[in-house]
């Protein structure tokens, strides 16, 4: 392709995903190609060239998927795929002893028997709307990205070192985990997690159809540890959440603040509101015991009329719904889903809130009227914020600082631009923007419809990503990235910031069991030992992988064996991964470059049962397999 036509292939792109046509013929130009420039944008160009890396990572939600997702930006590609509340075929999530530990050790006692009771360990599915990278100063730090589970009151953590989830905790006496947020300063620090539907605070059926008795639960959780901290009761259905760069106030919007249960209770008051979570005065209210302690938290009571300490409720107009807080540190935006509005709170006037007669309205400092819809809104570090109207299909751009000046009294309007989007979008984000490195050069749309934007695939559709840049004054799309259910949040981190390693350091904790096993079977796993080692109906095997070979090419197991293979992958090259796979046993796992993985089964189907790799690895991919001979009982 010569660089004209290259040109052209991306001015064609960009005009077809662009609704402001005229605005990409004008600015990137059909002359300026044709001389043979390159029509980049000034936030740079999003068709990147085979072997050119992208700039930022975008970490993704999908929703009821349950998973993570990595892409490139700006090219959209997606990159891989972390399995973290659902199960994977091709990784072994949820087969693995690796795996399962992780979605099994943070659960509760009481889901542990419910579960057993349906022959199961964990839960199968999940519903991952936030994930969140770490924060050090405001920033992020590229250790750890958290991330919510409403499908059954989960937060995971994924370690970046490795892009593999390492921990994942059942939050009691919440219910269904929706909004979520790491604290920004000094750093994470609390992951804040919002329990989203009210519940009796204890849910074993002793209270039932009695909603006046129902509560909703803030949790923060530490990071670290992943043990959940402390908790606060309060009054109204908690959505999203944000937090400062002082490290002194969470906020979480609230709708369903008349604790309703149908949609015409829902939605009957003028007001709901957003409760400010005052960090310092939990803690100490926690310190001194000003506690319920239920399945091992602290919880405090800080719903509304209780002890003003703790929390404050700011008025907010019907049911608000994204919680973002600018990278000027100092203004959070409150979205108001069902107004027209975004409510600006400034966290300098939230001080004062907490004296006792204080007018709790008096930290709101703008409310502009952005259109219909307003769910999240995003910033580009230059003092504009990006609000998607849901109901309008359009992201509208919007100057904060004008807003508190009209806000004021002054006659001065804050929208700057408004671009149509594909269609109905939910969050948006832009590149750095929940930072204070905020770039502005990126923004993401997602979208929650795509009817006609792609070919029709059946009745269940995609949804639309679209990528906009906001590097001028004007907003253009300038591409479509269909996605599969149901990415609900991204985040887009400068690449610089993340630094995977490339293969598996053999002391890394993820499979610190299966090496402590192995010693005290006497095997050396990384000398390329295999041994089958028996130990009543319990059966260990311990083999290698080496492109093209696994290091047994055959054992034998009686039927009625519990059998734990154990596979090191002793390659050492990067992007060298292997996998097991044994047919008709329903068992595979991926085992990566100086990774040792392990599975565990009862060998209940007798007969040669052949294990292959799956991960194409090498020339004699397909002759890199083995035989699991199993013995029939006599009877
Ligand atoms: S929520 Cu999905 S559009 Cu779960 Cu973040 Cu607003
Ligand atoms: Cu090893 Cu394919």
């Amino acid at each position: 392709m010569s660089e004209q036509e290259k040109t052209l292939n991306v001015t064609r792109r960009g005009l077809l995903g662009a609704t402001a046509t005229g605005a990409v013929m004008a600015g990137t130009g059909l002359g300026a190609t044709l001389m043979g420039a390159r029509p980049a944008n000034a936030a740079g160009k999003i068709n990147l060239e085979p072997g050119e890396l992208d700039e930022y990572y975008g970490f993704w939600s999908s929703g009821q998927s349950g998973e993570l997702r990595i892409l490139g930006i700006p090219s959209m590609r997606e990159l891989v795929r972390v399995p973290v509340f659902n199960r994977c075929s091709a990784t072994g999530w949820g087969q693995t002893n690796e795996s399962l530990k992780v979605l099994t050790e943070g659960l509760l006692p009481e889901t542990k028997e419910f579960l057993a009771k349906r022959g199961k360990v964990t839960y199968d599915n999940g519903d991952l709307h936030h994930p969140h990278m770490s924060f050090t100063d405001g920033t992020y730090d590229g250790r750890y990205l958290f991330m919510n589970d409403k499908a059954n009151t989960r937060v995971a953590r994924v370690r970046c070192d490795v892009m593999k989830c390492d921990k994942i905790t059942e939050i009691p006496n919440a219910s269904d985990i929706h909004g979520l947020r790491p604290q920004k300063f000094p750093r994470t620090g609390y992951v804040f997690a919002n329990g989203e539907h009210e519940a009796p605070l204890v849910n074993d059926g002793s209270i039932l159809d009695e909603p006046e008795k129902y509560v909703n639960i803030f949790s923060a959780i530490d990071g670290d540890s992943m043990d959940v901290a402390w908790q606060v009761i309060v009054s109204g259905n908690l959505d999203n959440t944000d937090c400062d760069y002082q490290g002194k106030y969470a906020f979480s919007t609230s709708y369903n603040s008349e604790m309703g249960m149908t949609l015409a209770e829902m939605t009957e008051n003028e007001m709901d509101h957003v409760v400010i979570f005052n960090l310092k005065e939990i803690e100490k209210g926690v310190a001194a015991g000003d506690v319920q302690v239920l399945n091992g938290v602290p919880v405090i009571d800080g719903r509304k009329g209780q002890n003003k300490k703790y929390t404050r409720y700011v008025p907010i107009p019907n049911s608000p719904h994204g919680c973002n807080t600018a990278p000027d540190g100092r203004h959070v935006v409150i979205n108001g889903k069902l107004s027209p509005t975004c409510s600006v709170i400034d966290v300098t006037k939230v001080d004062a809130l907490f004296d006792e007669d204080a007018d709790p309205r008096s930290c709101v400092v703008a409310e502009p009227e952005l259109g219909l819809g307003p769910l999240h809104t995003a910033f580009d570090g230059k003092g504009f914020a990006y609000t998607t109207l849901f109901l309008d299909s359009q992201v509208v751009k919007w100057d904060v600082a004008k807003a508190i000046r009209a806000y004021a009294g002054e006659a001065v309007d804050p929208i700057i631009s408004k671009v149509d989007v594909h269609y109905q979008p939910g969050h948006n984000h832009t590149t750095m923007g929940e930072t204070k490195e905020a770039d502005g050069k990126w923004l993401i749309s997602l979208n929650k419809f795509s009817k006609d934007r792609f070919l029709n695939v059946g009745p269940l559709k995609p949804e639309n990503e679209q990528i906009i840049d906001i590097s001028t004054d004007d907003m253009k799309v300038v591409h479509d990235g269909p996605t599969f259910a149901e990415p609900h949040d991204v985040i887009l981190v400068r690449s610089d910031i993340v630094n995977p390693s490339r293969v598996w350091s053999r002391d890394d904790p993820m499979f610190a069991d299966a090496v402590k096993q192995a010693a005290a079977d006497g095997v050396v796993l990384e000398d390329g030992h295999d041994e089958v080692i028996r130990d009543g109906n319990k059966v260990r095997v311990y083999m290698y992988s080496s492109a093209p070979v696994f290091s047994l090419e055959k054992f034998t197991v009686k039927e009625g064996d519990e059998v734990t293979i154990y596979v090191t992958n002793i390659d050492d090259i990067d992007d060298l991964t292997h996998g097991l796979t044994i047919s008709n046993y329903g068992v595979a796992m991926e085992v990566a470059p100086q990774a040792t993985a392990s599975i565990t089964f009862t060998a209940d189907r007798p007969g040669v049962h052949w294990y292959y790799c799956q991960w194409f690895c090498h020339a004699l991919h397909m002759e890199m397999r083995g035989r699991m001979l199993v013995e029939p009982r006599a009877s």
